[in-house]
């Protein structure tokens, strides 16, 4: 899918135990980060997200527990199931994402590349279609 990926992040081991990943923009972020954000506490039988970005490019991060994120680009779509720190997904525009079956102890963190801007959501599913078939057409 174009414009959603998992990247793999370097984690470092060290003689203290456990791992250490470093995020830089431009270096393992692919944009100038303007806001980082995150989610906690949510119910297992929520589903979050539901919508597409008109222009932000973001990446998910689970620092803790585990969820699950399908990503709808108009024509694919794609199940991952987000079980570790080292691991993100970049979901860019026109994505259409919904994050499911948290775990209880499931830490979200987002990195985007703009601040929050509600006019930026496409929050109806068949203006989201519709607006797909109008750049493929
Ligand atoms: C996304 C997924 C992965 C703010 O005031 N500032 C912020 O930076 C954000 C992200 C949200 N909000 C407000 C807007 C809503 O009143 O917080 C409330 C919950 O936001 P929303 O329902 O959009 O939350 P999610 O978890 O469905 O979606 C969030 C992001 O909004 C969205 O950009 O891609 O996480």
């Amino acid at each position: 899918m174009n414009n959603c990926k998992i990247i793999e992040f370097n984690k470092i081991g060290d003689e203290y135990g456990g791992y250490l990943v470093a995020i830089e923009d431009n270096l393992n972020i692919p944009f100038d980060i303007k806001r980082v954000y995150y989610t906690y506490g949510v119910k297992d039988n929520k589903i979050r997200g539901k919508h597409a970005h008109r222009n932000l490019d973001q990446i998910l991060l689970c620092l803790n527990g585990a969820v699950k994120v399908k990503c709808f680009d108009g024509y694919e779509e794609i199940e991952i199931h987000l079980d570790d720190p080292s691991k993100g997904i970049f979901i860019g525009s026109m994505v259409w994402h919904e994050m499911y079956d948290y775990r209880e102890d499931a830490v979200i963190m987002v990195i985007a590349d703009d601040y929050y801007n509600e006019s930026d959501y496409i929050r109806d599913y068949d203006e989201f279609i519709s607006l797909c078939k109008e750049v493929n057409s």
